[in-house]
């Protein structure tokens, strides 16, 4: 228990006495928590000092953006909510947009922000960096905490905690005001006040009733299929996942931070044939995965319906652990609710009780229907990764990104852009769960560096980031962070001049580019050279390779300018008809 300098009480004896921020420090190294990433200033930087002193990792950062997302995707990573430390108002705000982004994706994490002085912020008298912030971060996260008094530090860190990590997991928001910080209480009191969370995220068994209407629902299917979510993977259930998949014999999606989970050359993989899959199958099992946007809402064309609301007729089986998530978007037949684990060795238990190992595989014709067009659409696209086009393109480059995974399978991808994010999450295989880290839910930008960071420190691998270079913008100033921490992250730019593709004019012939046009040959590897950074120039595949080869081997922070055709983008990647069209030409 870390303490502050003995004080003399007034009876004269020494008395043992902590004070706020020992107790949020001890508080957390309670419960496991062992790395904090920040951003110092008022009220905390004092903390920062001090819990590295205590032996937490603090990473620190060069925006808070940054730093927030570090955490949330560590939070993903480990299930251990991740913890972000940031300054007052600004700081806070700069935090919050990972914390709403952590939220949507469901991934734990816990903002602690430094606040400035109640009564005058209550007041609105105009403190320093005045803000309600717990108001302000209440409709952007799962829950929000405030702690006024020493004494209560061990219960506000042990309700951030659950609130984070059990159920759903979300982001959680936790106000620490600077006067906390520096208030004292007598030590052993202070360490009696903490809490040492017992089962943060309790399992959530599914009801019987529930587990028999899926399976009965799964046998009946004559084309059934299973889509594996990013909660599948957060779940860590990763044998019963497969044992399910494998034993079943039910062809699977897996959506993309769920790629890895089973190999994606797994023989039961329909990702190669997803446009006949979703329409034509008839019994949807959803495992961790939501019926939202990236889904098409489980309707429309996409599923064999009519016009873009029409349901396509398919039955869905729906895994969550939550249960007002049934029925959002259509028909949920079979909602079983529970949490991923509990659900998934339910239903595996009850195959084996029930069919023993007679489980019929699902109907030939369904099986060779996909495996015809996955086959012809793999052989097409071996065709096209073969082309050495000059200049490079996304294909490419991405079939050296592929090869190198493929020889790398413990290296974690992360990646973002709008063509740099599709293409590489459709050509690059993943072989292990959890390895593929992306925009998520939203389809943010700015996740890269953050996330690079985080996966290095959490698992020690090396990183890879594939980004766009208007994505990489976003957090790119970050590469200081990598260099300075030393860690083995390679982030290869899609460099093709722009947002999309660096081909739009002004039309007006005015001097400004296009909106998303940027500097042309910018050279991005010079940015990690200040820092003392590897930076390669890359125009050719061979370029490529001969660079993250080595960036991986060495283990050095290492930033790759690939240049890519800037005429090889489409409009906002494979999602362009999300954009609005003018009436008006
Ligand atoms: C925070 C945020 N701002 C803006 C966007 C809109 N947006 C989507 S993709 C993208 C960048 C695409 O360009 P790039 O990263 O260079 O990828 P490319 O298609 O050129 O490979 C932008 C700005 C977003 N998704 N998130
Ligand atoms: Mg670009």
């Amino acid at each position: 228990m870390g303490t502050v300098e003995p004080q003399v009480a007034q009876s004269g004896a020494v008395q043992d006495v902590t004070d706020g921020f020992h107790l949020v420090i001890d508080a957390l190294k309670l419960n496991g928590i062992d790395t904090i990433f920040g951003l110092p200033g008022i009220p905390i930087t004092d903390f920062t000092r001090k819990a590295q002193a205590a032996g937490l990792r603090v990473i620190s950062f060069r925006h808070e953006q940054n730093a927030g997302n570090a955490a949330a995707i560590a939070g993903f990573m480990t299930q251990k909510p991740g913890i972000c430390l940031t300054v007052s108002a600004p700081g806070f705000l700069n935090g919050l947009t990972a914390l709403a982004n952590a939220t949507t994706n469901c991934f734990p994490m816990i903002l602690i922000s430094g606040s400035s002085e109640r009564e005058i912020v209550d007041l609105q008298q105009g403190d320093y960096e005045e803000m309600d912030q717990l108001a302000i971060a209440k409709p952007l996260c799962k829950a929000a905490f405030r702690v006024l008094h020493a004494e209560d530090i061990g219960v506000g860190i042990a309700r951030a905690i659950r609130a984070a990590v059990s159920g759903r997991p979300g982001g959680v928001y936790l106000d620490l005001p600077a006067k906390l910080f520096a208030q004292t209480m007598e030590a052993e009191a202070g360490r009696k006040s903490l809490i040492k969370v017992v089962d943060p995220a309790p399992r959530q068994i599914p009801a019987q009733d529930a587990v028999q209407r899926a399976l009965a629902m799964l046998k009946s299917a004559k084309r059934p299929l299973i889509v594996l979510g990013k909660g599948a993977a957060y779940a860590q259930a990763d044998a019963d996942i497969r044992a399910l998949v494998e034993k079943t014999g039910i062809p699977y999606l897996p959506m993309a931070m769920a790629k890895g989970l089973l190999p994606d050359t797994h023989q039961q993989s329909a990702a190669a044939a997803r446009s006949y899959v979703l329409p034509e199958a008839d019994v949807v099992m959803l495992v961790g995965a939501r019926l939202n946007w990236l889904l098409s809402h489980g309707k429309g064309k996409t599923w064999g319906g009519k016009d873009h609301k029409a349901w396509g007729g398919q039955k869905f089986i729906q895994i969550d652990i939550s249960p007002q998530e049934m029925d959002s978007n259509v028909r949920i037949d079979a909602p079983l609710v529970g949490d991923i684990g509990s659900c998934v060795s339910a239903l595996l238990a009850a195959i084996n009780s029930t069919a023993g190992s007679s489980w019929a595989k699902p109907p030939a014709d369904w099986l060779r229907a996909i495996a015809e067009r996955k086959n012809k659409n793999v052989a097409k696209m071996a065709e096209t990764l073969a082309k050495d086009p000059a200049p490079m393109n996304f294909h490419s480059a991405l079939n050296v990104v592929r090869d190198i995974i493929k020889a790398n399978p413990d290296a974690i991808m992360v990646n973002e852009g709008a063509n740099a994010l599709d293409f590489t999450r459709s050509i690059v295989d993943m072989y292990k769960p959890r390895k593929r880290l992306d925009v998520g839910t939203w389809g943010v930008m700015g996740i890269g560096m953050g996330f690079s960071v985080a996966a290095a420190v959490v698992s020690g691998q090396p990183v890879i980031a594939i980004e766009g270079d208007s994505a990489f913008g976003f957090s790119g100033m970050e590469v200081e962070t990598i260099c300075r921490y030393n860690l083995p992250v390679c982030v290869v730019v899609f460099n093709n001049n722009g947002v999309y593709r660096g081909t739009d004019v002004n039309p007006t012939g005015g001097p400004d580019v296009a909106p998303t046009v940027f500097v042309k040959g910018a050279r991005y590897d010079k940015l990690i050279e200040a820092f003392g950074g590897v930076g390669v120039h890359a125009t050719t595949p061979a370029e490529l390779r001969k660079a993250m080869e080595e960036a991986v081997r060495s283990r050095k922070p290492t930033l790759i300018n690939a240049v890519i055709d800037e005429t090889a983008g489409t409009e906002s990647g494979r999602i362009t008809s999300l954009n609005p069209s003018a009436k008006k030409k």
